[in-house]
């Protein structure tokens, strides 16, 4: 009798074995017949958040526990694309192939993310692969929606005049465009959508003012910068000294001003004007654009109506970076509805707090870290100034270094063409660069 029970039950351990055997090949196969993955933590984005997220996360999980879902195999260093477009920096030097930053220990599935089912803690992929996951971090950034101001799309392919630094297709067109621009009209265009680094627009404006300048031919350029905003920049302090610039460098700033069409062939570019009832629209001659184009979270989270809110951001708490609804999903970035401007100097202050409120909910607890709302954006004033603007929510100043950044300033510059280059790549990929808020705090004593 005991013997035949004991045999039974060995039959059974046998029997569940295999089972768990074939569920492991279809969980881990990529062809079997489920197509289906499983890991702990999965991580929706090869961006600046999606990898230095994953390097923090693969060193506390483990190897092999991390999957990280990105389409594409390279991976930009976005914030020169600014000084590539004034040529002051050589565009090769601002990628590197997605395969050399995948953080070691993590599992790439090079494919783009086309469902996401919270509620199933599964994400599938556009070739057909399921991920199961216990803990989802989602940072896919923007999207640029160029096809939204009409003519535009033929525009950048046809006009060698009509540029912008924001696509890794199109920002080398923007320097040999200034440097066949001898007179008429240069327009620089910010339009009515969140966008990334909200300084860059203007960034290349006063590039090209200076270029202009250094090569005697200013006097013969009239610039406009036409912005859908209603004022300069977003924080009083900055905004002050940005309006003192650019009356003194004679740019011409037409607010509410919204890009809604490009026509190649008359040179003309049509905005509408933003904030009357009136539909009132003004068309631009112009012998060179930058345009900076309209923008949205990427289409496949817009359309997840669960993750995102009515403008269809990623909704998550902006202090603790946890989505409202599901206490497994995290977000970073770009692709998030937290009120700050989207640049990679917030991603950074985010890394770290994102990074403990997720350790603390894996461990059974509850979140508890902060997110003050830090962001930087080196606002280029020239070839060889920037003004380095810091803030936290509301507009908060938050300045690390004790001195007045409001001001142009070399070292600023230098410390954004040389020195965040070298940061980004190897600390902040990395896991290991939480932006300067400990600098700022000791600089300051201690007192904020
Ligand atoms: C920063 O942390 C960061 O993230 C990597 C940037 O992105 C490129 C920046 O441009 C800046 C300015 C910061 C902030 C860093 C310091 C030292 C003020």
């Amino acid at each position: 009798m005991a013997l035949q029970s004991g045999r039974r039950l060995l039959g059974l351990k046998f029997v569940r074995r295999i089972i768990a055997q074939e569920n492991e090949i279809a969980m881990f196969s990529t062809t079997g017949p489920t197509n289906a993955k499983s890991c702990k933590v999965l991580v929706v984005g090869g961006g600046t958040g999606g990898i230095s997220t994953a390097a923090r996360f693969v060193k506390k999980v483990g190897k092999g526990n991390v999957i990280i879902i990105e389409p594409t195999d390279t991976h930009y260093y976005q914030a020169m694309w600014t000084l590539v477009g004034g040529g002051a920096k050589k565009f090769t030097d601002t990628s590197k192939p997605m395969k050399s930053v995948i953080p070691s220990g993590c599992n790439w599935i090079q494919d783009k993310a086309v469902k996401f089912d919270p509620e199933n803690n599964t994400v599938t992929t556009e070739g057909g692969e399921t991920v199961n996951y216990e803990y989802l971090i989602i940072g896919m950034g923007l999207q640029l929606n160029f096809e939204n101001v009409k003519g535009l799309v033929d525009a950048l392919k046809t006009d060698p005049n009509v540029v912008s630094n924001y696509s890794p297709n199109t920002v080398n067109k923007t320097f040999p465009a200034l440097q066949n621009l001898k007179n008429g009209e240069a327009i620089f265009t910010f339009p009515s959508t969140p966008i990334k680094c909200a300084g860059a627009p203007q960034k290349i404006m006063y590039l090209a003012d200076d270029y202009l300048r250094k090569n005697g031919r200013r006097d013969n350029v009239h610039i406009n910068f036409n912005t859908a905003l209603g004022v300069i920049f977003g924080v009083p302090k900055y905004a002050e000294r940005l309006r003192e610039l650019v009356s003194k460098r004679n740019i011409t700033v037409n607010y509410t001003h919204n890009l809604t069409a490009i026509d190649a062939d008359k040179k003309e570019a049509v905005f509408e004007i933003l904030g009357n009832d009136k539909k009132e629209t003004k068309s631009f001659k112009y012998d060179f654009i930058h345009v900076t184009p309209p923008m949205s979270a990427p289409d496949v989270l817009r359309n997840s109506n669960r993750l995102v809110d009515s403008t269809g951001f990623l909704d998550v708490n902006k202090e603790t970076l946890q989505h409202v609804k599901y206490k497994n999903i995290f977000g970073i970035g770009d692709c998030t509805n937290i009120p700050t401007s989207k640049t990679a100097a917030a991603i950074a202050a985010q890394n770290g707090v994102l990074y403990k409120n997720l350790s603390l909910v894996m461990e059974g607890g509850n979140v508890s870290s902060k997110y003050d709302g830090y962001t930087s954006c080196p606002l280029v004033t020239s070839y060889e100034r920037c003004i380095l603007a810091e803030f936290g929510f509301d507009g908060k100043v938050m300045e690390t270094f004790p001195v007045d950044q409001g001001k142009e300033r070399r070292s600023m510059l230098l410390l954004k063409k040389h020195v965040m280059p070298t940061i980004y790549w190897e600390a902040m990929l990395r896991g290991y660069w939480n932006g300067p808020g400990v600098f700022r705090k000791l600089m300051h004593f201690g007192k904020s």
